[in-house]
């Protein structure tokens, strides 16, 4: 059988991957002719593909790319996995979705099955993608199978992948479940589990990032507190954990980044809307996650006051950008305001990322350097940012000489070492 995914980034080609290495022939669709020339050329460009995995499954033939969605009539299953972002003032951008539905209504085969997988708000499949097929004289249930998927790629993670983490799946009719279900159950070899509507699973989704959100809004705020009576956060944080039932820790840190967890609960936020509900907690989780740079930076100018010194002319030398250990993405990482915040009260700053070489900030490029004794022992702070595991912990607390541990990097052991 022939399978679309449609949008390769870093949900799309893991996706397109494992579909082809379960056995299926996989058609990839990207608007962008650069990602379809590098899939074409075996050469991936996302960090949790496997290079040699893809280079096999296009040599073989068994995964190829295009950007003609005329390919779409050769499918029997087609996953929508396009961008969902929000704008400026937080609105879902579903242009995305539209034209992919509306590219796939366009071209799609009787008995087709078509699955959203992008994180979206509760609503998106039966209001937006359905008409949109039904227009074109498909009725869903019947003549194509709709239903909603979403995914739980967890980037970094060396445990869970897309073949072995459970998937939810919910179709637009009991038939569109089934056929859906089908499907993964072929491509994966976790459990599948049905639930009666794309709304449930559409909900579902935002319930799991929005619970992260929150739960890592509340361990910020409890830095802020903790900071402010002299109690080491980490330190209870680590006790609370000792409670073996209904506790799950979650750490402080300089901020809330990534792709999912920092955006992904303003769709419930946006849609409540509707139906006139406030999501209070949400928008207090997002105010206090978005509040961490600034007190990131407050931080800093405490720390180099007690040295006599201030943000003014200081040297900070900032350890990792990427928005969580061990990745290459800074996408939304809470540094890069951090570092406009420096730039803002006049302090030097330079970043140290192995897996970031370089990085974009307000559109300048900007060369992360490798991190040396010298550059160590010329900076007045040292901030980890990131607690990328590369680092040479024993070096940053030899030479540095005052350290703010955003992440708890390392333990405490020395002067002028201060946690967040
Ligand atoms: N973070 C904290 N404290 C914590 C946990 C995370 O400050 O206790 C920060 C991280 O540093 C990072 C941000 O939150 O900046 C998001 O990190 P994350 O660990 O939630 O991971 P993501 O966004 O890379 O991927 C998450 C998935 N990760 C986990 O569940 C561990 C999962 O929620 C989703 O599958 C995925 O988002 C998605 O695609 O929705």
């Amino acid at each position: 059988a022939k399978i679309g995914v449609v949008g390769l980034g870093y949900v799309g080609l893991p996706l397109a991957v494992e579909k082809a290495k379960a056995g299926f022939t996989v058609i990839g669709f990207d608007l962008q002719e650069e990602k379809v020339k590098m899939v074409n050329q075996g050469m991936n460009y996302i960090g949790d593909v496997v290079q040699e995995d893809l280079e096999a499954l296009v040599a073989a033939d068994k995964l190829m790319a295009t950007s003609d969605y005329s390919f779409i009539k050769e499918v029997d299953a087609i996953a929508i996995c396009v961008p969902t972002p929000l704008d400026i003032y937080k609105q879902p951008n579903m242009e995305y979705v539209k034209s992919s539905a509306e590219a796939i209504a366009e071209n799609v085969m009787a008995g087709t099955l078509i699955v959203l997988e992008s994180t979206t708000y509760p609503g998106t499949t039966e209001e937006l993608i359905k008409p949109i097929l039904e227009k074109k004289g498909l009725i869903v249930g019947k003549d194509v199978f709709l239903a909603y998927s979403p995914e739980r790629v967890d980037p970094g993670n060396k445990d869970f992948n897309t073949k072995n983490t459970p998937k939810v799946v919910g179709g637009v009719t009991p038939a569109c479940t089934e056929v859906a279900a089908t499907m993964y159950r072929a491509v994966l070899d976790s459990d599948i589990h049905e639930v009666s509507s794309p709304a449930v699973a559409e909900m579902e989704k935002l319930l799991e990032n929005t619970f992260r959100n929150i739960n890592i809004a509340l361990a910020n705020e409890m830095a802020i507190l903790c900071n402010k009576m002299g109690i080491d956060v980490w330190e209870v944080i680590d006790a609370a954990a000792t409670k073996p039932y209904g506790f799950m820790p979650f750490y402080p840190g300089p901020g809330l980044g990534g792709h999912c967890i920092p955006i992904d609960p303003w769709y419930l936020t946006w849609k409540a809307r509707e139906y006139n509900y406030h999501t209070k907690l949400i928008e207090t989780a997002g105010e206090i996650n978005d509040s961490m740079p600034d007190f990131v930076v407050q931080r800093c100018s405490e720390i180099l006051n007690e040295q006599e010194k201030s943000l003014r002319g200081s040297k900070i030398l900032v350890l990792g950008v990427a928005y969580k250990k061990d990745i290459d993405d800074y996408r939304e990482s809470p540094v890069l305001p951090i570092l406009n915040r420096l730039t803002k009260v006049g302090a030097e700053w330079e970043v140290v990322d192995p897996h970031v070489p370089e990085f974009k900030l307000d559109g300048t490029i900007i060369e992360s350097i490798v991190l040396t004794e010298k550059k160590l022992k010329e900076a007045d702070l040292v901030v980890i940012a990131t607690n990328h595991s590369g680092l040479e912990y024993g070096m940053i607390q030899e030479q540095s000489k005052a350290i703010l541990d955003t992440r708890n990097a390392i333990d405490k052991t020395q002067r002028n070492y201060y946690k967040l």
